[in-house]
């Protein structure tokens, strides 16, 4: 398997509330260092890909972000830390988050961006687990990257799969605002390369992270051209989406299928109900496929409760690979915090997946 990595989505490390303290946020560096640790001692193939290094390429990135992602929000993506930073509002080593959300409202005011620099902070989000420091915007970038060289790579080099370290994660962001550790939607960015070469294409999303992707599904929750399904932790984060009725709208009726699962779940049941999403998707006949892998259905990890072990990733590997052939998949990281169980958790998934075709 190839894996494609950019050393400048390490950069990003900010914090979060835990009860009434700030403390390094659960989705950090150390999650794609140790699976790094764990690609160089097996066979794999890790690439570098280098995002900095090139100005058209980061050009042309930002006009596919720009399908699914708001302008206003990605100006402050980019600029807010500086904003703050220059009314010495946040320490060079600090992170700026969130104070106040815009809720429904009976007047339509909250539907604008307010001027108030720490306003716009909360406007721009959804929860406080999205902190941005002076270097995130770097690593958002690269991980937006690393989804678009993947599906370029899947493509150039009639590969059967791909996976790329994307971190931060993206499957909470709907392109208009950050949450849940996502600031771009790496999915969306892969669909929409992947619809460059081959306009109006089928794809397929598989999201298989513990956590319902509220950001995934409202982008493509009109779309009949992508078909969502995601298993997830039932009344877990973020909490207001991922019930099973929701099956999208409009010409996208039908194409959204979610799964939720109880809390402790056993891995029977989880095998059970993965069957019936990549049925779906089977059903569904799309000719590229994106997983949103996540290793926070692991047993032991703070966010997650599945009980999945670090051999039962194989056996979701194969299921999929051997139910859904070889339609190109790009395989995208999500989240997963137990960062010592992470790189074997990743390579017994590809195990599964090489061995399923
Ligand atoms: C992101 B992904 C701990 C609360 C954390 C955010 C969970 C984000 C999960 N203070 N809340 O889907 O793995
Ligand atoms: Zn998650």
């Amino acid at each position: 398997m190839i894996i494609l990595h950019d050393p400048a989505t390490l950069l990003h490390d900010t914090v979060e509330l835990l009860g009434s303290k700030l403390v390094p946020a659960y989705e950090s560096p150390a999650r794609v260092r140790a699976i790094l640790e764990s690609i160089s001692n097996s066979h794999h193939s890790l690439e570098h890909v280098r995002l900095e290094s090139r100005d058209d390429d980061k050009q042309s990135l930002l006009e596919i972000i720009a399908d699914s992602h708001g302008s206003e929000y990605l100006a402050h993506l980019r600029d807010s830390f500086l904003q703050w930073r220059e009314k010495d509002l946040v320490e060079e080593n600090g992170s700026i988050l969130p104070e106040c959300f815009p809720v429904a409202n009976k007047a339509n005011s909250a539907n604008r961006p307010p001027k108030d620099i720490f306003a716009r902070t909360g406007y721009f989000a959804f929860d406080m687990s999205s902190g941005i420091m002076k270097d995130s915007y770097k690593s958002i970038l690269a991980s937006a990257n690393l989804a678009r060289s993947a599906v370029e790579r899947l493509r150039s080099d009639d590969l059967s799969a791909i996976v790329a370290l994307t971190r931060p994660p993206g499957h909470h962001c709907n392109g208009r605002k950050a949450g849940g550790y996502c600031y771009v939607n790496n999915v969306a960015v892969a669909a929409s390369q992947w619809r460059k070469h081959a306009p109006g294409a089928k794809i397929g999303i598989l999201d298989i992270d513990f956590h319902h992707g509220n950001g995934t599904q409202d982008i493509f929750y009109a779309d009949s051209n992508t078909f969502y399904t995601s298993i997830h932790g039932e009344d877990e984060f973020p909490y207001y989406t991922g019930n099973a009725d929701e099956e999208g709208v409009d010409e996208g009726l039908g194409a959204n299928l979610n799964i939720p699962l109880r809390p402790g779940s056993s891995v029977e049941a989880y095998l059970e109900f993965l069957r019936l999403a990549i049925d779906a998707l089977g059903v569904f006949a799309p000719e590229m496929l994106i997983v949103s892998l996540g290793f926070d259905t692991f047993r032991l990890d703070p966010l997650g409760s599945f009980q999945i072990d670090t051999a039962d990733y194989e056996t979701i590997g194969r299921s999929i690979r051997e139910r859904l052939g070889n339609i190109p998949t790009a395989i995208l990281l999500e989240g997963g915090y137990v960062v010592e169980h992470l790189g074997a958790n990743l390579l017994s998934f590809i195990r599964g997946w090489e061995a399923g075709r």
